[in-house]
This record gives C-alpha cells, sequence and structure tokens, in this order.
C-alpha cells in the first residue's frame, strides 16, 4: 500500500477536521443501519483524536464497545477518470467503513494503515456520506490482547498493557485519486560498494502490462543522480551521501509507469543509502559501531491521548535533540508514519515495534490483575492470535520497510518467553519477520521474568533487546544490591556474542520531590537509578545503546502502582525536564545544565 501522495499523476484531499460523532453503548448501529442515515444523537468529534479525554464525562472514559463517525464529502470533480480511494492513516483498534450504504472496507488492528477503492460507489463533482464504525475492544484474539469481563455496572475490558486504552480515529483520513493502471507498491534496498551507492528496487503495478517502469534518483539537492528502467532493477549513485545516525541525508525515487513518452503514474519514495549488520556484539551502520541512546516512548499527549499532531511531535524531537539521545523505540506500537520520515530527516535510529504488548499473565499477575489465565492456551493467545500477530509483523514492514530510520524490528514487547509455549508461539513469527525483511536484524523485548539462562525466546533474537528494572522493581530502594545482581545477570547475556540493547530501565519519579539520601519517586532517586545503570552498561562492550523508560510520564490505566498515569518519564507529561534530564544531557552531549 503507497501513501496518498499528491504527483503529476495523484491528488489527495484531506479529510481530517470536524466530524458527527455518536456513542453506540449497547451496540445497536450496525443491526439499526447508522450508516444509512444521520447518527442519532450526534455531537462533534475532532479527527485526529482519542475521544476519552476530550469529555469531562467518566461514562465517555470508560466507554467499552463501537463509537460512531460521519461526514460528507465531496468528490473532486477533476477525478472522473481516475480510481479514488479512502485511505486512514489508522483507527484503534477496529474500523468498518460504509461509502453511502455500501461496506466499503473493515480493518483490525489500532496502529497501521487501510483503504479502500470507492470508485464505483462515488461520482466525480458528487457528495457521499462516510459513515466509520471504531471498536475499542481487545479480546485474546487481537494485538494487543485484552478480555471484557461482564460486571454488574456492564462490561469492562481488561488488558495487561500499561498505557492507557485511548481508541478512535488518531491519524488523519485521506480521499486520494490514482489512475486505472497504477503503482502500487514499492520496496527498496541499499548497499555500499567503495564510495558508491547502490540502489535495489522492486515496483508491484496494477493494470500496467503494456507499461514500463521508470526510476529516476535525486540527491537532496534535487539534482538527478541515476536513471533506469525496470520494475525490478538496480542504480548505482557514485560517490553517494550515506544516511548516518545524526545525518539524515534524503535521496528521492521518482518511479514513473510510462507508455512511450506519457507518464501514466508517478509516485515519490525517499530513501537514503545505508547498510546495518551485526557483527559479533557490535551493532554496525555503514560498517561503523554504533551506540544508541534514547527512550522507549509512547504516543501520548495530554487532551488529544494518543493522536498525532505534528506540533507535538516537533516539541518532542527537540527534547530529543537538547538532550542528546540519538534514537527511540516505538514502544509499544507503530508510530504515525510521520515520526519515521521526521526520523530519516534528522537520522534519528529507530527500534520499530509491533503492537504485540501484553502477551504475559505472569508479569499481569502483579501489575494488572491477570490472574486465573494462562497466556498461551487454546482460550487465551492462541493459534488464531498468532496468524494475526504474523499478519501485524508483515503490515508493519510493508509499511515501513523503506524508512532509513528504521534499524531494528521488534516483534513484541516483554511476552511471556520461559516457557515451551512461548517458544512454540514465537519461534514462526521470527521467520516471518525475516521472509519480510532479511536487511534488518529481528528481536523482541525480553522481560525481567525470563532472565538469562530461563528466557527460550531469545535465541531467535539477532540482537538482545532487555528491559531491566533493578533499582526499581526489584531491589526498591537499595542500589547495591540492584548493581550486583544486574551485573551477574548481565554477565550472562554478554557472553552469549550479540549486541545488547537494554531498552527499558528507569524509575517513577514525582517531578518536585527532593529527597536525600535520595528514596525511590524523588528526583534524586531516578538520577541515582540511571548512574548505576550506566556504571554496568559502561562495564559491558556487548551493551551497545540504552533507552531509558520513558521518554515522558504518560497516562496509564488506573491502580495503586500509578501515581496520575506512569511516572518514569524523564519529562513529564507536558514535556518540562525532571533533574535527570539535566544528568542524561551531560551524559550524551557533555552539556553541563
Ligand atoms: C515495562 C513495560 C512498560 C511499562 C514499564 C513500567 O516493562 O514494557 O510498558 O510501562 O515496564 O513502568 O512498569
Amino acid at each position: 500500500m503507497l501513501r496518498p501522495q499528491d504527483t503529476a499523476t495523484r491528488e489527495t484531499k484531506c479529510l481530517s477536521g470536524m466530524w458527527d460523532f455518536a456513542f453506540d453503548a449497547e451496540d445497536r448501529g450496525q443491526i439499526e443501519e447508522w450508516f444509512a442515515h444521520p447518527l442519532p444523537g450526534h455531537t462533534e468529534m475532532a479527527v485526529p483524536a482519542s475521544y476519552q479525554d476530550l469529555s469531562t464525562d467518566p461514562a465517555i472514559r470508560d466507554h467499552v464497545g463501537p463509537v460512531w463517525y460521519q461526514r460528507e464529502v465531496r468528490i473532486p470533480r477533476g477525478w472522473a477518470d481516475d480510481r479514488v480511494i479512502l485511505h486512514f492513516e489508522s483507527a484503534t483498534h477496529a474500523a468498518t467503513v460504509w461509502v453511502d450504504d455500501v461496506e466499503v472496507v473493515s480493518h483490525s488492528g489500532g496502529y497501521l494503515p487501510f483503504e479502500a477503492d470507492i470508485t464505483d460507489y462515488v461520482h466525480a463533482g458528487k457528495k457521499c456520506r462516510l459513515t466509520v464504525r471504531v471498536d475499542n475492544r481487545l479480546s485474546f484474539q487481537t494485538i494487543p490482547p485484552g478480555v471484557i469481563v461482564d460486571s454488574p455496572d456492564g462490561p469492562k475490558q481488561k488488558y495487561w498493557h500499561d498505557f492507557f486504552n485511548y481508541a478512535g480515529i488518531h491519524r488523519d483520513v485521506w480521499l486520494y485519486s490514482r489512475p486505472q493502471a497504477h503503482i502500487e507498491d514499492v520496496t527498496i534496498t541499499t548497499d555500499i560498494d567503495g564510495d558508491d551507492g547502490i540502489v535495489t528496487w522492486s515496483v508491484l503495478s496494477h493494470d500496467a502490462d503494456s507499461l514500463s517502469t521508470k526510476v529516476t534518483i535525486f540527491d537532496a539537492e534535487d539534482r538527478m543522480v541515476a536513471e533506469e528502467t525496470g520494475a525490478s532493477a538496480q542504480a548505482r549513485i557514485p560517490s553517494v551521501h550515506l544516511w548516518q545516525p545524526g545525518q539524515g541525508y534524503l535521496y528521492e525515487a521518482e518511479i514513473s509507469l510510462v507508455d512511450g513518452e506519457q507518464i501514466v503514474d508517478s509516485y515519490r519514495q525517499t530513501f537514503g543509502v545505508r547498510t546495518i549488520r551485526v557483527d559479533g556484539t557490535r551493532l554496525l551502520i555503514n560498517n561503523e559501531p554504533v551506540y544508541l541512546t534514547g527512550f522507549g516512548m509512547h504516543e501520548d499527549h495530554q487532551t488529544i491521548g494518543k493522536a498525532h499532531n505534528d506540533a507535538l511531535m516537533l516539541r518532542d524531537a527537540a527534547c530529543l535533540e537538547w538532550i542528546g539521545a540519538n534514537s527511540l523505540r516505538t514502544s509499544h506500537y507503530p508510530y504515525s508514519e510521520h515520526v519515521l520520515d521526521y526520523a530519516d530527516r534528522h537520522g534519528l535510529l529507530v527500534i520499530d515495534e509491533t503492537p504485540a504488548v501484553g502477551m504475559n499473565m505472569g508479569l499481569g499477575g502483579g501489575i494488572f490483575g491477570a490472574q486465573g489465565y494462562t497466556t498461551f492456551s487454546p482460550e487465551t493467545i492462541n493459534g488464531e492470535t498468532q496468524k494475526v500477530h504474523a499478519q501485524v509483523i508483515r503490515d508493519l514492514i510493508a509499511r515501513d520497510k523503506n524508512h532509513p530510520s528504521v534499524i531494528i524490528w521488534s516483534i513484541a514487547n516483554e511476552p511471556e518467553s520461559e516457557t515451551e509455549a512461548a517458544e512454540n508461539y514465537f519461534r514462526p513469527l521470527f521467520d516471518v519477520a525475516r521472509e519480510a525483511d532479511s536487511t534488518r536484524p529481528v528481536s523482541f523485548v525480553n522481560v525481567m521474568l525470563a532472565p538469562y539462562g530461563k528466557c527460550r525466546v531469545s535465541q531467535f533474537s539477532d540482537i538482545f533487546l532487555l528491559n531491566r528494572y533493578y533499582g526499581w522493581y526489584v531491589d526498591t530502594g537499595d542500589l547495591d544490591a540492584a548493581e550486583r545482581h544486574w551485573r551477574e545477570e548481565m554477565a550472562g547475556w554478554a557472553s552469549e556474542n550479540k549486541p545488547i540493547i537494554i531498552t527499558e530501565y528507569g524509575a517513577d519519579t514525582m517531578p518536585g520531590l527532593h529527597q536525600i539520601p535520595a528514596q525511590p519517586w524523588s528526583e534524586e532517586y531516578q538520577i541515582d537509578v540511571l548512574q548505576m545503570n550506566e556504571r554496568v552498561f559502561d562495564s559491558f562492550d556487548a551493551v551497545v545503546g540504552e533507552q531509558i523508560w520513558n521518554f515522558a510520564d504518560f497516562a496509564t490505566t488506573s491502580g495503586t502502582m500509578r501515581v496520575g498515569g506512569n511516572r518514569k518519564g524523564i519529562f513529564t507529561r507536558d514535556r518540562q525536564p525532571k533533574s535527570a534530564a539535566f544528568h542524561l544531557r551531560k551524559r550524551w552531549r557533555g552539556i553541563e545544565q
């Protein structure tokens, strides 16, 4: 699937803005055919936004089930000869879409794009009614999983991941036009040969048997540097400008379907020329070792919840730069493509994660009350879930494969991984990822409950991604013991001849709480926990990256472990620094204050 784009042959119309909106607490909308007329009792809703925090009504924040969005749209009059596509960058977690009375697409999974060709149901220059039913329910067969529990007050959604179950249309909605014969997909991979870059592409087209494919490559100054014909072909860029950490140099491939001199369809794909390789305990980009600094993040903001907003993204990016972060993990789901575009342009390194989080009833038992469930079983996470999981891995890679910033695929966060059932569940999923992309390391994020020697899934990882809370969830307040235990465990992982990135470590911290001697929850203790971790990382060559949990405080489900959400942020939820931010700025950039 390509992104909506304005080119010589394609046009876009953004449908973000105000839509009509209705809750469907009793799930009657489909039977009553709400798509066929104005939504009953509708109010207004902003798109994109999570709907939960826009109101003051607890029933809205706690709503379990479908909500409906509706608006009219006029199809541009110039699109009469084109295909008309309706494209959603994401809708969380499941969506069904109607154009007037016709159902045009259904999609499951809250963080990846989907679209429908609606040409047959609309007319250029005429209006149509768009209706979208968005469902926030999670089950054992969704990624992430959850379960609906009945209660005297109605259904309650349980889930085992530590972030609030925001829902709604979280990213832009588009109408776009494309020609009848068109480009459907493009995959670009790169290599380096001496001073030159080698660019290999594969272009998939529809209804284009009699057409040829032409690819023209431009550098960042818009100078043409290579041109070749062929749907699967290669070009050489002499004296190539590499994409490097911190310097996101981008080329653009203009892909054209041509009939002689006539351009039938055209699409632009940016890319960077760089290589990634794991060599023993080193992670190499362009054959040079890299060390990752940065954070596990969240798409999470006051009021708009999980919606993407360019302005807020820029504030996050400014904080990342200020502190000296060169990387981030899209914990715990695929982020907006605009985040990856930004990372591409600025040379940020991204660990790109699927939404497979909360697949660990052992962990859930402690924090989220998952007692009584078995993680992998015919009644819980089962073969059907595994198929959905495989598809989400394919879809993530299909969406993000051309982003040079993406350097590692993470296929899950902290699943159960110490059991035979886990080994059987995950083995084929690593194969799925490697079949979809053989150019990047594949991994998953290991949890503390499956430490070195116990984990049965890490054997499949190209690189170890470890989340460890020494000094917080274990050895709380006792950093001497924490450091001793951490070193003992790290020695095990470091003996495996694979690189290690610590993808989570940290401590909940209330901004403004100061204590000497430092105690958990104080700003001083957060710094002490970081320093203890840094001593451990700095004494193992196999550690090639440190990503703190979390970039900023974020919303969670309510519970006795959370005070107004998760407070492990180095920045507050409104992106102001806690004391630890200055410590990190010194470590990562050498800048005092
Ligand atoms: C974890 C999870 C993350 C949580 C974090 C915490 O291990 O991966 O989603 O938010 O711990 O703060 O407990």
